[in-house]
């Protein structure tokens, strides 16, 4: 057995800002207390790993293991550790849930204060369990780091899943597929009947526009600048389009207002730009409009909005991370869910390669060629 021993295995490790991942063997150390050692068995590229392999100033990294939706199976595990046991098929999630500190006793919150959400080279404990055959420490990634045969993670980061759901399914819910699909049921709670603007119609987006779907929403607008994607939207449940490049002297939110009526009653961000946030905000009805933003922009920016749109007519605008989901809890609901045949994955596989190819994965994304890739190891 390999317990307790360090492991040589392939890594596909980011050792420049904006360069191809280098396949390399890496020393993956044993698990600590209160972690677990995984053995990924396949891993799905989502655009956060994108973005923050081309970062070039702080919370740039490098070299760093990226990587962070999977599926694998628990090879051994740290001290204290009686959750799971080898064998166990498994998601890591980037999200904690410690089960015990206030916000994770709440059911208002999914921001677990034990082992807070941060952008961090390290695990919890500010160390990291990789490093290169010359002794070089190669940094994690959001608690997760799965483009390589075995990862470290803690407890708190990985939920079971049952291993009749097929891997390349599975790892869907890890991050982008949850983040829609949540954003639009837990963060929003859409209402049967309601009307749904998606802005930006990506992987996020048409997750969204699942989750919209599947709360029974009457109308699921989606924008975006390439009606290409409206098509594939289709699928997805998206029964309305605006093509924002080509909407003549009216701004997008005009157009919705009078698609819906005066608003759509659920606006989502979904690409991570400021002045996409305000447009959702401004296409959202007065009264009750909810926006939700989930677009990752610039760490920091500012986001501007007029006093009378709360004030007088009573917007609502808030931020959505992982969907509002408990890694633990509620994905356990979504899994039941698909296995019920209610939630729809197959839908957003549209590539798989060999773990050898994993830079074609970040080719395709980055193209707009596809959803999600799987990357088989
Ligand atoms: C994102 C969430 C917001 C910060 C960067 C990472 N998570 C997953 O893609
Ligand atoms: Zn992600």
């Amino acid at each position: 057995s390999t317990s307790g021993k360090p492991i040589r295995c392939r890594a596909a490790v980011a050792r420049k800002a904006g360069e191809p991942l280098v396949i390399e063997e890496v020393i993956v150390a044993p698990p600590q207390t209160g972690e677990v050692r995984v053995k990924i068995i396949c891993t799905s590229l989502c655009y956060s790993d994108v973005t923050f392999l081309n970062l070039k100033d702080p919370p740039a990294s490098f070299p760093r293991i990226l990587g962070h939706e999977a599926v694998g199976v628990i090879e051994s595990v740290g001290e204290g550790v009686s959750e799971f046991v080898e064998g166990d098929m498994v998601i890591p999630i980037f999200m904690s849930e410690c089960g015990e500190c206030t916000d994770c006793k709440s059911k208002k919150s999914n921001l677990c204060s034990k082992f807070p959400f941060k952008i961090s080279p390290w695990l919890h404990d500010g160390t990291s369990r990789f490093t290169d055959l010359k002794g070089e420490t190669i940094y994690h990634f959001l608690f997760v780091s799965s483009f390589t045969e075995y990862t470290v993670v803690h407890i708190a980061n990985v939920t079971k899943v049952d291993s009749a759901i097929p891997p390349n399914r599975a790892c869907l819910l890890s991050c982008g597929v949850s983040t829609g699909v949540g954003a639009a049921w837990k963060s929003a709670n859409v209402e049967a009947g309601s009307t749904v603007a998606i802005f930006g119609l990506g992987s996020i987006g048409l997750a969204v526009a699942e989750g919209a779907r599947l709360c029974g929403a009457a109308k699921i607008i989606g924008v975006d600048i390439n009606p290409e994607k409206f098509e594939t939207a289709k699928a997805f449940g998206v029964t309305d389009f605006v093509d924002s490049r080509s909407t003549g002297n009216k701004r997008v939110s005009q157009i919705i207002n009078d698609m819906t009526d005066g608003g759509a009653d659920y606006c989502f961000e979904c690409v991570g730009r400021a002045f996409l946030v305000e447009e959702a905000f401004a296409s959202s009805r007065k009264g009750w409009g909810k926006t939700i933003v989930i677009g990752v922009d610039q760490p920091g920016s500012q986001l501007k909005f007029n006093s009378f749109d709360v004030l007088h007519f009573g917007k609502t605008i808030s931020g959505s991370l992982f969907g509002g989901l408990k890694p633990k809890t509620d994905i356990q609901t979504l899994i039941k869910r698909y296995m019920d045949k209610e939630l729809e994955l197959d839908k957003f596989v549209t590539h798989e390669v060999g773990f050898a190819d994993i830079n074609k994965a970040f080719d395709l994304l980055i193209g707009g060629k596809s959803l999600r890739c799987v990357i088989w190891m």
